[in-house]
């Protein structure tokens, strides 16, 4: 039977949800124009006041944020809460630039970890349950929220944090942790060292794995779930909005409910900025509606997508949106052709490959050249060269048929891939620098 964290409100009726989206947006609003001069200023230009938004119809109204705006107004410009009733940042990596960092009353700290607890339970999790985190714990967001959900669900609370691979395993099994909560390309790694090591997926205690910050598709969910005898639910968040937990997949398996009660969510044409129909792909936008010390109006994540409203079988009433197809940042033009690093995973993973690769471009001559680096499993390695050539060529032709783009693959030997421990890096960009 399915079990919910807040049934209420999961499970609440559309007209419900759209009341709460309703008030609370209007509030919002308010509540940004009179703290943050910042969003004054952007809705003067706009030619608003908050009496025009009347209601979450009058959403598309709003200027957008994007990424930009949040560095130029770095650290305190959008902090809609004065200091004293803010408790903590969280912030990103700050891989591109000026990090990102978001503000927390503790208020807004409590409804976040709601988000992760409604995931968690989701996954099947109880008080019952002993819950390793093996996110990164600290300025990420994904331990601390990981963290605060497992508390309010009830669980026995294992905070490993990331990294110390042999220490993340002896935990599982001595105190038989049953939800682990980590990327997915860490759950991947940590499913290869248990194989290793012998084990079997029904000697590992884990039944639920909660796996997200990073786009990983079917094909590894699948892989993941055989290796570690689990089910592998999704979760997506962004650190800009609060965290993990801002969706979560539910026992369909099928798409992540957005906490609508918390986030409304448009999908507009990332060129025009115009909002496309339900069942259009295109990127995703937040809105935070009961952020205090950081909300957030129409904040583009850059993230491809797509939203359905079709009835879950799991009862839950809120949006759904599918896997993200990638960033439209992240997007690799490559002679001219748009390429996802997630549609070069599914055709390895397709072609029985682990999710251990490395895309490599460069450009050379003028000309643009993609170098997939895939590592074999121990079961190909060979060093019969005809046999290795004949599985590059297979690649080759796997990723043009997808990509319509020439390719080309490098087999290396297993483990020859530098593992992460928290988000992989799948994509090394030489044009750039
Ligand atoms: O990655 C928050 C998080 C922690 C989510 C733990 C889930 C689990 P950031 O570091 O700010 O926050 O990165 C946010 O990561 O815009 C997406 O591009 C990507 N992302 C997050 N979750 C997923 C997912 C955390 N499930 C950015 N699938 C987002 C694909 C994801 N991409």
């Amino acid at each position: 039977m399915e079990r919910y964290y807040q049934p209420e409100i999961e499970c609440a009726s559309r007209e419900q949800i759209k009341a709460w989206q309703d008030e609370r947006l209007v509030k919002q609003v308010r509540h940004v124009w009179d703290n943050v001069p910042y969003y004054r200023k952007k809705m003067e230009e706009k030619g608003l006041t908050p009496d025009d938004i009347k209601s979450s119809d009058d959403l598309y109204k709003l200027p957008f944020v994007t990424k930009a705006d949040l560095r130029e107004a770095y650290p305190y410009g959008l902090v809609a809460k004065p200091l004293k009733d803010c408790v903590r940042i969280q912030s990103t990596s700050g891989t591109t630039g000026k990090r990102v960092v978001a503000f927390y009353t503790q208020h807004d700290i409590d409804l976040w970890e709601d988000c992760c607890a409604r995931a968690i339970v989701a996954a099947g999790g109880t008080n019952e349950d002993v819950c390793q985190v093996s996110y990164g714990y600290g300025l990420f967001t994904g331990g601390p929220g990981l963290n605060g959900g497992s508390h309010k669900v009830g669980c026995l609370t294992i905070p490993t944090s990331s990294g110390n691979t042999e220490r993340q395993i002896m935990f599982i099994r001595d105190l038989s942790a049953t939800i682990l909560c980590c990327t997915p390309s860490y759950a991947a790694y940590l499913g290869e060292t248990m194989k290793e090591m012998s084990l079997t997926p029904d000697q590992i205690p884990l039944k639920a794995g909660i796996f997200g910050a990073e786009a990983w598709s079917e094909e590894m969910r699948q892989d993941i779930q055989n290796t570690l005898g689990i089910k592998a639910y999704d979760i997506y968040g962004l650190t800009e909005l609060s965290g993990p937990g801002v969706s979560f997949e539910c026992s369909a398996q099928s798409g992540m409910h957005i906490n609508e009660d918390h986030f409304i969510a448009e999908i507009i044409d990332p060129d025009t900025g115009e909002v496309l129909p339900e069942g259009s792909k295109g990127e995703l936008v937040f809105t935070s509606i009961t952020k205090e010390a950081f909300p957030l109006l129409r904040y583009r994540t850059r993230d491809i997508c797509m939203l359905t409203r079709e009835k879950c079988s799991c009862g839950r009433t809120h949006v759904k949106m599918c896997k993200p197809m990638g960033r439209s940042d992240d997007m690799l033009i490559i002679r001219g052709v748009n390429v996802f690093p997630s549609q070069i995973e599914t055709v390895l993973l397709n072609h029985g490959y682990p999710a251990n690769y490395q895309i490599i471009v460069d450009r050379v001559r003028s000309t643009d050249t993609l170098d997939v680096q895939v590592e074999m499993t121990p079961e190909m390695f060979t060093d019969n060269l005809g046999e290795i050539d004949r599985r590059q060529k297979d690649l080759v032709d796997g990723l043009r048929s997808m990509l319509g783009l020439a390719a080309k693959v490098t087999l290396v030997a297993p483990k020859s891939i530098v593992r992460s421990e928290g988000k992989a890096v799948r994509v090394i960009d030489k044009r750039k620098i």
